[in-house]
């Protein structure tokens, strides 16, 4: 009996073939696209490759599983009470595939070469699979719930550094500039005291991936989405990583603010973003 094949099918082989498809199409649009739309502010962008990349992921999924329940990012309505509200409504789901076409849509955009797709399938609320595919590097990233995380069909381990001061930690600039933005601001001046050093890449579910992977200690950030990190945090718990909200409670789909480590350094890296929160009220 195996939880990840139903019907003779394998999830994470759907996953993984979606990712790859998807990414190589996307590879091909790389300095080419032919629309750029702003969607909630101007720093939130979508081109017609984020929409086209979801398209061809959510087909594909619903050949193979038509009864799934999708939530991908260009199928809901843009802004945080929107999104919040769509993954509400898919939250009594048997299986829910949760789907982010491009992350790092700002970097695919400007040439800056670290984007990737993500892809995460949640049985009754529980994330079971995690793919994370890079199409500029070609690593794929892959966790199944209990069974490990690999990349290029490694076993991936965290990193072992003990403290904050050994660690290389990773952020992201809030796209809500009124509220989010100060309050990550207070946290980089915390942290950038007390780390080895601080990296703003432009993609959250490739920064996690990076955690599980033992390239970066931590990673928090302020106002993301379930499909941002949905995948990502699978990879980091297989990896024998931690995952939770910046205020230290377990995650769970509906976590916007999050905080992920090789868990040495999580209190650490915690009781820095509560002093940063502290500081600005
Ligand atoms: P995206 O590229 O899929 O939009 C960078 O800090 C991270 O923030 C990326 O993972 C990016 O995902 C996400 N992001 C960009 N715009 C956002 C918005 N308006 N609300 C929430 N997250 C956003
Ligand atoms: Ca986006
Ligand atoms: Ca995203
Ligand atoms: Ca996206």
């Amino acid at each position: 009996n195996n939880a990840f094949v139903v019907g003779g099918k394998s999830f994470t082989a759907v996953a993984i073939n979606c990712a790859a498809k998807a990414g190589e199409w996307i590879m091909t649009k790389l300095g080419n696209y032919a629309s750029l739309e702003i969607k909630y502010s101007e720093h939130d962008l979508v081109t017609e490759v984020d929409k086209g990349s979801e398209r061809l992921i959510r087909k594909l999924i619903a050949t193979h599983f038509p009864h799934h329940s999708f939530l991908g990012e260009e199928g809901c309505e843009p802004g945080p009470e929107a999104s919040a509200k769509a993954l509400e409504e898919a939250s009594d789901s048997e299986y829910l595939w949760i789907v982010d076409p491009i992350d790092g849509t700002t970097n695919f955009v400007h040439g800056f070469p670290f984007f990737c797709v993500s892809i995460a399938l949640a049985y009754r609320g529980e994330i079971i699979v995690g793919v994370v595919y890079d199409p500029v590097r070609d690593e794929l990233f892959v966790a199944e719930k209990g069974k490990g995380a690999y990349v290029h069909g490694r076993r991936m381990q965290v990193s072992e550094d003990r403290t904050l001061k050994e660690g290389l930690i990773a952020t992201g600039l809030p796209a809500e500039r009124e509220h989010a933005l100060p309050v990550n601001l207070r946290g980089i001046a915390e942290l950038a005291s007390q780390v080895r050093n601080l990296r703003v890449a432009g993609s959250a579910a490739l920064h996690l991936a990076y955690v599980a992977a033992g390239r970066l200690s931590g990673f928090w950030e302020i106002g993301l989405n379930s499909w941002d990190m949905a995948a990502g945090v699978l990879l980091i718990q297989e990896s024998g990583g931690i995952v939770t909200d910046t205020k230290g409670d377990t995650y769970s789909l509906g976590v916007r603010n999050v905080a992920a480590s090789n868990g040495y350094l999580h209190d650490e890296l915690l009781a820095a973003l509560k002093k940063a929160e502290a500081a600005g009220s």
